[in-house]
């Protein structure tokens, strides 16, 4: 694995991951789940999206950007759960909060996210967080180029991952979700939280 990449399975107690659900869920009565499309063509996403914190990552016909209301309603993203922002403290020991908190949700067997980086970010030193909830699936992991290989490692409900050092700018996807292979979620799929530093800390 890439230097500072590190999976933590079970970094989610049962209770813990319940507790995030509801959570979720009085985000989304908030912030809907949205299908974003993608930029020039149109194409609907296979996941939904919506987000929490100061600024979200929305895709649209014009392109990838950041901005701090939810694309349809217009008002201001919900806050990032208390027990989020102290794990990204406890994880990544970054000295400033997490700005972006996107949450996807896999639902159905076609659901995926295609090998990219996530480049938008004004800054790149801050870690990459990600939480998985719900059905298993395989992340793909290759390395600065496209092309290459790409090693896989299946994520279940509960696993943390951490983003740090090369891996930041590493090549990855989501290839496949297995459906019913976790009950947490009402209706089935999966939940993965993407916690990021979008803008330079003010000292
Ligand atoms: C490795 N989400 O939203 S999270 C994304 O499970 C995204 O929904 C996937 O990739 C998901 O951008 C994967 C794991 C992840 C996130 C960011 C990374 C892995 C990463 C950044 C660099 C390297
Ligand atoms: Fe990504």
């Amino acid at each position: 694995m890439p230097d500072g990449f590190k999976i933590i399975p079970e970094y989610l107690s049962p209770a813990a991951q319940a507790d995030l659900v509801e959570t979720l869920r009085g985000i989304a009565a908030e912030a809907p789940f949205y299908r974003p499309v993608m930029p020039g063509n149109g194409q609907p996403f296979s996941v939904e999206m919506t987000n929490a914190g100061p600024l979200g990552w929305v895709s649209d016909r014009s392109g990838y950007r950041y901005q701090s209301t939810h694309p349809s309603t217009g008002t201001a993203w919900p806050s990032i759960p208390a027990g989020i922002l102290a794990a990204w403290d406890e994880l990544t020991g970054y000295p400033a909060a997490p700005e972006c908190c996107l949450i996807n949700l896999y639902r159905g067997e076609k659901a995926r996210m295609g090998l990219h980086r996530d480049a938008d970010e004004e800054v790149f030193d801050a870690p990459v967080l990600s939480f998985s909830l719900g059905d298993s699936a395989t992340f793909r992991l290759g390395g600065a180029s496209r092309r290459g290989p790409t090693k896989a490692v299946t994520l279940h409900s509960g696993t943390v991952l951490v983003m740090g050092g090369e891996s930041r700018m590493a090549y990855h996807g989501i290839s496949k979700v297995f459906s019913g292979t976790s009950r947490l979620l009402n209706g089935g799929g999966r939940l993965n939280l993407t916690l990021r530093r979008v803008t330079k800390p003010k000292p």
